[in-house]
């Protein structure tokens, strides 16, 4: 049987994804009516990963007779100033989402419940992938600054990013 508080931590953790998720949906949405279609499929594609992030968390909770108590969520963030500011949200999102999950990871050590410290790695991998595209492409915008012709450039080669962590 899961620790009531490494189960807890997992359900907390389900929240995290399906958020990010919903935020993901929404700024693809942003993009998609502001012409950047290459931006909104990136971000409709992690929006899918990470429903299936929350999903692996659900179903290993039911596999190890732990209980999933599937969350309300808050609203996610839906206007943005600028391209710069959705991927900065972006970096922020993702860098959160690695913050939690080393609390999980430090409470498995704590509680010595490996298989649930071993299953944690797959995320902590997903996180370093994550957090590391999206700092490329705030780096990317920060290059073009006030360049707005740039952006263009920019919404084609993001595709090339997409399905780049799995
Ligand atoms: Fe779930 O991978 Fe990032 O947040």
């Amino acid at each position: 049987m899961m620790k009531a508080s490494i189960e807890k931590l997992l359900n907390d953790q389900i929240k995290f994804e399906a958020q990010a998720s919903m935020q993901y949906l929404a700024m693809a949405s942003w993009a998609d009516a502001a012409g950047y279609s290459g931006i909104a499929n990136f971000f409709y594609s992690q929006s899918e990963e990470e429903r299936l992030h929350m999903t692996k968390l659900v179903k290993f909770v039911n596999e190890r007779s732990g209980k999933v108590l599937v969350p309300a969520l808050d609203a996610p963030i839906l206007e943005f100033d600028s391209l710069k500011a959705l991927f900065e949200k972006f970096l922020n999102s993702e860098i959160f989402v690695t913050e939690q999950i080393n609390k999980v990871i430090f409470e498995c050590l704590e509680k010595k419940d490996y298989n649930v410290h071993n299953f944690m790695q797959w995320y902590v991998t997903e996180q370093l992938e994550e957090e590391a595209t999206a700092r490329t492409l705030l780096d990317k915008l920060n290059i073009l600054g006030d360049d707005r012709s740039g952006y263009y450039l920019f919404d084609k080669d993001i595709e090339g990013f997409i399905g780049d962590s799995k």
